[in-house]
């Protein structure tokens, strides 16, 4: 392939490329559909949620589905996870649970982090799933120092790191790709390019000819996929991640795709992108190509229902976490000192006397 080919193992008529089908068992097929239909049901219900004033804040990941699935379906076991904000697909597909995901963007006891991060700031340590950063590409150095530890260790692991466009014009990008190239780390980085950093278009965010060419400059390999076929990211993705553990060094994949909602529930996209090219993008929607694939072999047959069952366990996980209580006033002065020192100590007993 040459630096500017885009990999893509569905075909337009719905069926696979079978010299690059990453050959997965049914089972295997019909969870990554489920868990790519189940991140739009969370995704459509989040933003209803916030504007009804019942979250305070949400960001999207409509079209970019097969991104956080395939990526996330390619983690084993003793993987690390550094995430975007907007791949909280990665983790559910790890077996994050949604009651936790849900608890995390209402803030309430249901909250793993006891409401102590914003909304949209996973993270479970069951899974190595590392907190959200939200400053942008703050977490590729984290991952980099993972893949580090790792290395040094003489553990067989591969760090994941996912990141938008706009992440590869920042400093740490430079810093995590140079010190994975020079150290030979175990880390795979996973851009979404998804063609905007907010309002600003990625023409204009680097005058490179592709993203993925940048990793040549580090001695990585670049690579570009179609990041709205989920079975090319899972192929990608998966061999970048076996070629981390084999010891063979670090990868940048250029995922390309689309965001088809707003960046975030505070976006108003309309006022960048013209209705054109979201409509053309909106035919290449990543679960209706997979589905066109899952019914040509015979493993679906009513995504239809697929749908309702994904909404249905939203709402179930939704209701059941809002009936869970606020975060209590004491928590302020828990999980963080084994013996609370004596100054938070008095001002604990200032606010809540006799609870010492
Ligand atoms: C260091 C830093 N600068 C600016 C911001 C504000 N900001 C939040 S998201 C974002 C755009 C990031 O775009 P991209 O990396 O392409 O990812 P995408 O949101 O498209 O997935 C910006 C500028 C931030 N969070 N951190």
């Amino acid at each position: 392939m040459t630096d500017e080919e885009i990999l893509s193992v569905l075909r337009p008529d719905g069926t696979a490329d079978p010299s690059l089908d990453p050959g997965l068992p049914e089972p295997e097929l019909l969870s990554l559909y489920r868990h790519m239909v189940l991140l739009r049901a969370i995704d459509e219900k989040a933003v209803a949620l916030q504007r009804s004033g019942r979250i305070g804040f949400f960001v999207p990941s409509s079209g970019q589905e097969a991104c956080s699935i395939g990526a996330g379906h390619a983690v084993r076991e003793g993987d690390w996870i550094f995430p975007a904000y907007r791949d909280h697909g990665v983790g559910l597909m790890r077996g994050y649970p949604l009651a936790a995901l849900v608890g995390q963007i209402l803030g309430n006891t249901a909250d793993a982090t006891r409401g102590r991060q914003m909304p949209n700031h996973w993270c479970d340590r069951s899974i190595r799933l590392v907190s959200v950063s939200s400053p942008v590409a703050t977490q590729l150095p984290h991952a980099v120092g993972a893949a580090y530890a790792a290395k040094m260790r003489g553990e067989r692991v591969a760090v994941l790191t996912t990141f938008g466009d706009g992440g590869t014009s920042t400093g740490d990008f430079h810093a995590a790709m140079n010190f994975a190239g020079v150290f030979r780390l175990p880390v795979v980085f996973f851009c979404e390019n998804n063609r905007y950093a907010i309002s600003h278009p990625v023409e204009h965010q680097t005058a490179s000819r592709t993203l993925a060419e940048k990793a040549r400059a580090y001695g990585l390999p670049g690579v570009r996929v179609d990041g709205n076929d989920v079975l090319a990211v899972r192929k990608v993705v998966g061999d970048a991640m076996n070629r981390a553990r084999a010891g063979e060094g670090g990868m940048l994949i250029e995922a390309v795709t689309y965001r088809l909602g707003p960046h975030s529930t505070s976006d108003d996209p309309t006022v960048y992108r013209t209705e054109e090219e979201v409509a053309a993008w909106r035919g290449k929607d990543p679960i209706r190509r997979f589905a066109a694939f899952l019914k040509g072999r015979g493993l679906l047959e009513d995504p239809a229902a697929e749908e309702a069952g994904a909404k249905e366990s939203v709402r179930r996980a939704i209701e059941a976490a809002e009936g869970a209580p606020p975060v209590p006033l004491s928590s302020l002065f828990e999980d963080v000192y084994a013996d609370i020192p004596w100054h938070l100590a008095e001002q604990r007993d200032s606010l809540l006397p006799g609870k010492g």
